[in-house]
């Protein structure tokens, strides 16, 4: 058995008695997809996740890509290899695109319920096998001769890459100085050199395309003087897609990382080697900015996932760890010294930290697949009674969720929790644990950091949305609280999750108002930078307190119509672990609530020589 443990039942409660998938499928927005067929892809990607997949996780781990700087090449292990062979000869990089490009649409939902058993098995895998996915992206932005070119780059399996970063241009993009120049043929020479590029070279796929930010001269400051630019390593014919010269763009050197060592993270070049960089224009529009954002939701839903999933698998690892280790005598027989020895499940505190892993790794699948729910028409529909534009504010606001308070979440309870499960042998890599700490460290920090999450989320999908999405997914809260879901056995659950829904209100409202404030007295936004992170994550906590209290109250109904021998024990583990979160974490956001409320700039006008 390799490392990676699916949750299998959890994904198929969600996706079918959470979120009514079958009705989805009915719609006819699908196609022929229908229930059998989506359980078979489930079932099918699980046991290539569990085995082809996971298999090179190790290996590429302590025997990374290599950098040849001669050549700007970069070799990927031989095991990886078969990795990713494994998933694109399945045509599993095709799920949810067009059918132009050779792909077979389906409920983002089920996308992603895909997505999450490979990004837990080996996330490089479905970041290298990401170029159809781009190449969708370069399709619904380009012309109509960039339309035939994205069709051969998915049709001939080319990889891609998303190029914005660069030495002096983190968080701040706009910063950016990579500058294009038009030709009289109409393509552009790119200049510049961009860092930290994902997959920029590999020795998978025969050509790799970029899709590159970059200033035309004389364009103005900031992200919106950007355009995006399509630059192929290799030229092509645009209407064969035979390859033809290498184009002037190199990797000039690979980082030496933490972890997600098998994702080489590249240095990229353009022009500064005596060929020029040619790239084209995408879209024939200056709208850079905007169309990497289409991009970049993806990505940024991609890494929530990820950490989600890592969580999920390092959660299961630290279980059945926990099942077998034998230490120490139950606790009311501690002072006995002849007291049988029990497993380590038997501990209260090991209880604790096992649940306390449990809530986070579902509740945050519940999010995730809450959001994907919001990213199709009919589902949002289906899910929470949203029209197609309320889906797609409700997207919007969910992703810096997913991907700020998934990645926060996750690495914080693989260390805390699931390592500190094992003891010792934790520590080791005889155990997967350390490596999934390693791994999800990066996500928290590329696609925006948490604190760049946490200001998206207050000022773009809170306030300058005028609080629209919020108040809707409130209202889905609401609705919960006021129901007799569980017919009054989730009363003492509801009432918690009434006040945790009445803290992050107040907290919501103290931020508008501190941000009014700042009108008079500039200042004042300090604090809304003082309170942002800490907001976003006591949303993660409401969203997962809800959403565990409604997987209860499916629960509870399944056992009293008399669930399955098999089925019990799951939906009983549902019940408790929504009590559990919304009795030891939703208390907490009072005290969030009154560190938000009583925020000052004490450390804001401390000189900086105190630090
Ligand atoms: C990176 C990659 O880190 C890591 C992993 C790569 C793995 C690759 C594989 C991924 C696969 C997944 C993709 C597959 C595709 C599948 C497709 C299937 C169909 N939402 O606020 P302003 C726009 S890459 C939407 O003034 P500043 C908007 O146009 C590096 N749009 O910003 C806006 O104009 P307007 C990642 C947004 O102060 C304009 O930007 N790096 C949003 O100029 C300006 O907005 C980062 O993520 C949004 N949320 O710039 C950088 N926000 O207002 C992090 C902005 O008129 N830094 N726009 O609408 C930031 O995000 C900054 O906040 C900033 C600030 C750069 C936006
Ligand atoms: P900085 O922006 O310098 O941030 C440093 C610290 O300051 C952070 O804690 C940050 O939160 C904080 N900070 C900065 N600005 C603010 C602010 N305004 N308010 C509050 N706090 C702030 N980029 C690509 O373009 N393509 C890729 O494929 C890609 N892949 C990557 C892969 C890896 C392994 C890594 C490490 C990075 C990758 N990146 C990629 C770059 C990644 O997106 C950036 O590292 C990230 O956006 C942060 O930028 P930075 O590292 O320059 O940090």
């Amino acid at each position: 058995m390799g490392h990676y443990k699916s949750n299998m039942r959890d994904l198929q409660f969600n996706l079918f008695e959470l979120f009514e998938l079958d009705k989805v499928l009915e719609s006819g927005d699908f196609g022929d997809l229908d229930h059998e067929t989506a359980v078979d892809m489930l079932r099918e990607v699980k046991a290539l996740a569990e085995g082809p997949i996971a298999e090179s996780f190790v290996d590429a781990d302590r025997n990374p890509p290599v950098f040849d700087p001669e050549t700007h090449s970069v070799t990927i292990p031989e095991g990886f290899k078969k990795s990713y062979q494994a998933l694109v000869e399945g045509g599993w990089d095709k799920i949810g695109i067009d059918e132009e490009l050779g792909g077979l649409p389906a409920p983002r939902s089920l996308y992603w319920a895909i997505g999450e058993m490979i990004l837990g098995a080996n996330p490089p895998v479905f970041m290298y096998a990401a170029g159809a996915g781009f190449s969708q992206i370069f399709y619904d932005n380009g012309t109509d001769e960039q339309k035939k070119w994205a069709t051969i780059c998915a049709e001939r399996g080319w990889g891609a890459t998303m190029v914005l970063t660069e030495p002096d241009a983190g968080s701040d993009v706009g910063a950016g100085r990579t500058k294009a120049v038009q030709q009289e043929d109409g393509s552009w020479h790119i200049d510049g050199v961009k860092r930290f590029i994902t997959s920029a070279d590999q020795d998978m796929t025969e050509n790799i395309f970029h899709l590159v930010l970059a200033r035309p001269e004389g364009a103005g400051p900031g992200t919106k003087g950007l355009s995006l630019f399509f630059v192929p390593k290799f030229h092509f014919d645009f209407e064969t897609g035979e390859l033809g010269e290498r184009n002037g763009v190199f990797v000039t050197n690979v980082e030496h990382k933490m972890g997600i060592k098998a994702s080489a993270t590249c240095e990229l070049t353009f022009g500064q080697h005596g060929i020029p960089a040619k790239g084209w224009l995408v879209g024939d529009v200056h709208k850079g900015i905007a169309q990497m954002f289409e991009v970049i939701e993806h990505a940024r839903m991609m890494v929530g996932t990820k950490a989600i999933s890592t969580l999920s698998t390092g959660y299961l690892n630290a279980l059945e760890y926990a099942k077998e280790r034998i230490q120490g005598a139950d606790m009311t027989q501690m002072t006995d010294k002849a007291a049988p020895r029990v497993s380590i499940t038997h501990h209260p505190d090991v209880r604790r930290s096992l649940m306390t892993q449990k809530a986070y790794a579902e509740g945050l699948r519940a999010i995730y697949l809450y959001t994907a729910s919001h990213q199709d028409a009919a589902s949002a529909q289906i899910v929470s009674g949203a029209d197609a534009e309320m889906a797609h504010r409700v997207n919007d606001l969910l992703l810096p969720i997913v991907k700020g308070v998934g990645s926060e979440r996750a690495y914080g309870t693989l260390g805390h929790e699931s390592l500190q499960t094992l003891g010792g042998s934790g520590f080791l890599q005889d155990y997967p644990i350390e490596q999934y700490i390693r791994d999800s460290k990066i996500d928290s920090l590329y696609e925006g950091t948490t604190a760049i999450q946490a200001q998206d989320f207050f000022f773009r999908k809170i306030i300058r949305d005028k609080g629209q999405a919020l108040a809707h997914v409130a209202g889905q809260i609401q609705k919960f609280i006021d129901s007799e879901a569980g017919n009054g056995r989730l009363k003492a659950e509801r009432a918690l999750l009434k006040t945790a829904l009445d803290d992050v209100q107040a907290m919501a409202a103290s931020l508008t108002t501190t941000l009014m404030g700042a009108q008079e007295n500039p200042t004042e936004l300090y604090k809304v930078g003082l309170g942002s992170v800490r907001f976003l994550m006591s949303v993660g906590d409401l969203l997962i307190g809800w959403l565990l209290l409604r997987q209860s109250e499916i629960a509870l109904a399944a056992l009293d119509g008399g669930a399955s021998d098999a089925d019990k024990p799951f939906y009983e583990g549902k019940v408790a672990v929504a009590g559990f979160f919304a009795k030891n974490m939703l208390p907490m956001l009072t005290a969030v609530r009154a560190t938000v409320e009583n925020v000052d700039n004490d450390i804001m006008e401390l000189d900086e020589a105190a630090f």
